[in-house]
């Protein structure tokens, strides 16, 4: 079966093929088609946000589409970035930069704990609309650490890898994200309604 993913962020598309190709999931996404899409996120949640995503591929083509919009929640900065996080201090700005301005902003805070958020949107072209949500608990760690992943990952400490996300192979990180989280509950629901 094909699945259509609103994105267009090569992180993401990665992270699902490698979860969702081992069960017999071809990944098709925004990279893959002729026109340059470009979607204006304006929703005030995570779940609006994929649900605009979505809903816009699966009326335009036709065709199911899922879309992920995720971000990193910080307790001690009023849970921003938040829906922002692909924004923060500028789309094109670099994550070495935006990373090391949070680790400033959070130097005099005794409270670190963040989460990683993610909501999967499915939306079928006749109006049928799912949305799934995941979540992973960690702390804002102290320095800028590991060579994988993406975005914030190389600032969000996993207590149970005592590292960053960034630090582990990205398969285990796969095991536990939010991005995981969230796509467990779609398959099940996939499974129920095939
Ligand atoms: P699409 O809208 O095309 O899917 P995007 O990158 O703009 O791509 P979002 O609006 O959902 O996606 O923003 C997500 C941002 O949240 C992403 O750019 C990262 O900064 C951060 N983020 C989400 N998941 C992450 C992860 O697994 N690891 C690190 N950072 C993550």
């Amino acid at each position: 079966m094909e699945i259509f993913i609103a994105t267009a962020n090569m992180h993401k598309v990665a992270e699902f093929k490698a979860m969702l190709e081992p069960l017999g999931y071809q990944i098709k996404s925004l990279n893959d088609l002729e026109e340059n899409i470009e979607i204006e996120e304006n929703g005030q949640s995570f779940e609006e946000n994929a649900l605009i995503k979505a809903r816009y591929i699966a009326k335009r083509y036709h065709i199911p589409a899922i879309s992920d919009d995720s971000g990193l929640e910080i307790d001690a900065l009023n849970k921003q970035p938040g829906i922002y996080s692909a924004r923060f201090l500028g789309h094109d700005t670099s994550y070495e930069y935006k990373n090391s301005q949070i680790l400033k902003m959070m130097q005099d805070k005794k409270d670190r704990s963040c989460r990683f958020v993610c909501a999967i949107a499915l939306c079928y072209p006749d109006g049928q609309e799912y949305v799934f949500q995941g979540t992973i608990e960690g702390n804002v760690a102290k320095k800028i650490e590991g060579p994988n992943g993406f975005g914030y990952d190389p600032i969000f400490y996993y207590e149970p890898f005592h590292t960053t996300l960034a630090n582990v192979d990205p398969k285990l990180k796969n095991s536990v994200s939010h991005r995981h989280n969230a796509l467990i509950k779609l398959l099940e629901h996939l499974n129920e309604t095939k």
